[in-house]
């Protein structure tokens, strides 16, 4: 039989796949893990993952060289490794409340200094491995441990928008945003790592890909019903498709 479809040889060989049925997080890895295997860089890349269940894949999932940056702290460690470092394909994998909360200065100043790493954001709108805790992500009206009330102007402000903010700077290369709603949108999610890690080895500069993710555990919802969410809700609000494209 024709074999027309086969998982990466980097996925698995440590361990199994530990996230919860339905997160994205897996998608997300297994697209990485796809595209470095397709520029044939497994033996060159190097991830630096967030704290959070981010780590959980890229950290001992895939069989690369990756580092655990203290919550927040990776977009700032990737960017000395790769100085040090120029012959690595080096990328972030972080989740919003790394990224876009306790390293947001770290993330901003990446980008506009335009380092030539890739950060992968996975924006599921709440901190998932703590037990969801609103993120800057959370949207308006959204229920989370510490919105329990939901999401208000007043209180919490409004959900902040990584790839736009990080698209008023002149550095980054590209910056586009995905999702892995359906087959399509896998397709073009993947479609956007390439492109990031192809700029990187053309030496182009910072690039960022949002992927924007179900956490069915915390939302306490089905994984099809996180699909319909994502679609009908979470997109209108974080609109997908690339920003900035050098
Ligand atoms: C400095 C610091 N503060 C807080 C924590 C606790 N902590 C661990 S994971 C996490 C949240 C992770 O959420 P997110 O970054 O959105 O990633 P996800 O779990 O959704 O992938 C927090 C707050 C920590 N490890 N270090
Ligand atoms: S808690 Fe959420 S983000 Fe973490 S593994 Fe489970 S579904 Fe994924």
């Amino acid at each position: 039989m024709k074999t027309i479809y086969k998982k990466p040889a980097s996925i698995g060989v440590y361990r199994p796949n530990t996230y919860c049925p339905g997160c994205m997080h897996s998608t997300v890895v297994r697209l990485i893990a796809e595209v470095l295997e397709e520029l044939d860089q497994e033996k060159l890349a190097v991830c630096f993952s967030g704290v959070g269940c981010n780590a959980n894949g890229t950290f001992g999932y895939i069989d690369i060289d990756a580092l655990q940056i203290p919550h927040g702290r990776a977009c700032a460690s990737a960017s000395a490794y790769k100085r040090c470092n120029p012959e690595n394909l080096v990328f972030t994998y972080q989740g919003d409340g790394d990224f876009a909360s306790i390293g947001f200065a770290e993330s901003m100043h990446a980008a506009n200094r335009g380092e030539n790493i890739t950060a992968i954001f996975v924006n599921n709108a709440q901190y998932g491995m703590t037990g969801g805790q609103m993120a800057p992500t959370t949207l308006m009206g959204m229920k989370t441990t510490t919105s329990p009330y939901g999401r208000t102007a007043a209180e919490h402000g409004y959900p902040m928008h990584m790839c736009e903010l990080i698209s008023n700077f002149q550095a980054p290369s590209f910056i586009a945003r995905g999702t892995c709603t359906s087959p399509k949108n896998v397709r073009d999610t993947k479609k956007y790592i390439k492109k990031a890690f192809q700029n990187q080895l053309d030496g182009k500069g910072f690039s960022l890909v949002e992927v924007v993710s179900a956490c069915p555990s915390n939302w306490g919802m089905s994984p099809l019903k996180c699909l319909d969410f994502i679609d009908e809700t979470m997109l209108k609000e974080y609109p997908i498709g690339v920003f900035r494209d050098k």
